[in-house]
Order: structure tokens, then sequence, then C-alpha cells
């Protein structure tokens, strides 16, 4: 997709200025101190680790633009706050298959997040081949005009998927490539033996656990 360096621009100007930095990326603190509590308190009510990362970043004018154009809306910071979910997001990685349930709905539940929607893509898988689980949420942010509950999309899932999604990021997606069906073809097969691993992993925890 085409995108004119002049909307890129202007957006970069709009994602400078002080409004957004603070109140979007206090809404990205929160979450990752919020994500980080909950998963202390499983890991000292299971005896072990349930999550092993926590990230989270504020979306790039580029991508922001890209995005606005594939859903044919005007490429200003107003429509960006008002039609994409995911200026703030983070990211939540953890063990095994089933503790990306657990932990979704210990978010959902939290007292400091509205939980909106979720998207099931491990369910569900996206055409490529990616699996995660968004949770799209607001959590509640100070700001100058008292406290503003600002949307955050948190995506789930296991190290496994994490693996594929970091790679394919790399490798194939938002990118035209020459020989596209192939590869993508190829990537969907690598995602199914990931699953296939994952499936398992966690079999294998469920064994050892047992004994
Ligand atoms: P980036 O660079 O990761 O930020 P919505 O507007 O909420 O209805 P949305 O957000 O357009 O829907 O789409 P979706 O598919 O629910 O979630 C989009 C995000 O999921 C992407 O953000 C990626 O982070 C991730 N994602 C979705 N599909 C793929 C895929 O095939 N491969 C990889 N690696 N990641 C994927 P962005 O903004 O597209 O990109």
């Amino acid at each position: 997709m085409y995108l004119k360096s002049s909307y890129v621009e202007m957006m970069k100007m709009e994602l400078e200025k002080e409004a957004f930095k603070k109140v979007y990326g206090q809404a990205v603190e929160k979450a990752e101190a919020l994500a980080r509590e909950t998963a202390r308190q499983l890991q000292e009510e299971t005896g072990r680790d349930i999550v092993c990362g926590v990230s989270g970043r504020l979306k790039n004018a580029e991508s922001i633009v890209r995005k606005l154009m594939k859903k044919e809306c005007p490429p200003t910071f107003s429509y960006a706050a008002m039609q994409l979910n995911d200026l703030a997001g983070i990211r939540i990685t953890c063990y095994f298959l089933d503790d990306v349930g657990v932990m979704a709905a210990r978010l959902k539940e939290h007292r400091d997040v509205r939980f909106i929607k979720e998207k099931d893509y491990i369910h569900k898988p996206k055409s490529s081949g990616y699996k995660s689980l968004h949770l799209i949420t607001e959590v509640p942010v100070e700001t100058r005009m008292g406290e503003q509950w600002i949307k955050v999309e948190m995506q789930l899932r296991t190290i496994a998927m994490d693996f594929w999604a970091r790679l394919d990021h790399r490798l194939c997606y938002k990118k035209e490539l020459k020989e596209a069906q192939s590869i993508k073809r190829e990537l969907r097969e690598y995602a199914e033996i990931i699953s296939m691993v994952d499936r398992q992993m966690l079999s294998l925890r469920e064994k050892i656990d047992a004994l």
C-alpha cells in the first residue's frame, strides 16, 4: 500500500505532542503494571510461573496511517483515537497454552480493566497462521482533566506463538513479496507444526504435574 509521506509526517507531529505521549504512555505503563501484578498473584497461587514476559509499545505513525487508510478513514489523529484499538498495546507471553486463558480471565475481572471485547485468534487463527488472544480493554489514567479511560489492546500468546509471530513479522507480514503464495503456505505449515508442539508441551507438563 502506498503511504503519502506527508500524511505520515503529520501523524508524527501529532504523536510528538505531549498530551499523546503522556496519556497513552501512561496507559501502556498502567496496563504493563497490572499485567505484571496479575502474573505475580498467579505465581503465588499456583506455585509456578505463568507469564514469561510483558512488554508494551505505542503504535508508530506509519503503522497508524497504514491502518487508517486500510479502513478507508482520513489519516488524522482524531480518527486514529476513535477507530484504532491499539494506539497503546501490551503483549503478554505465557509459558503454556492453558496459561493464556487463565491470565486473560484474571485480566478481564481486574478492577482497573474495562473489558470491551476479545478476538480469539487461538481458536480461530488468521489465514496467515497467526495465533494470539487479543483483549480490547480500557485502563484508567490520571490526566489534567481528571481520570480518563484509555483503550489498550492486550495481546496474549504462548512463547511458541510469539516465536512464530515475531519471525512472520520480520519475514512476511505487511510485505509485498514475490512468490507470496508459496511463502505464505510455508509459514502456515510452520504455524501448524508449532501449534502441535505447543499442545504436546502442555500434555508433557500435565504428565509431570501428575507424577
Ligand atoms: P503491528 O506492527 O504489530 O502494530 P480492529 O481494528 O481491532 O478490528 P485490527 O487491529 O486491524 O482490527 O486487526 P487484528 O488482526 O485484530 O490485530 C492486528 C494486530 O495483530 C497486528 O497489528 C499485529 O500485531 C497482529 N497480527 C495480526 N495478524 C498478524 C499476522 O498475520 N502476523 C503477525 N505477525 N501479526 C499479526 P498491526 O497494527 O497490523 O501491526
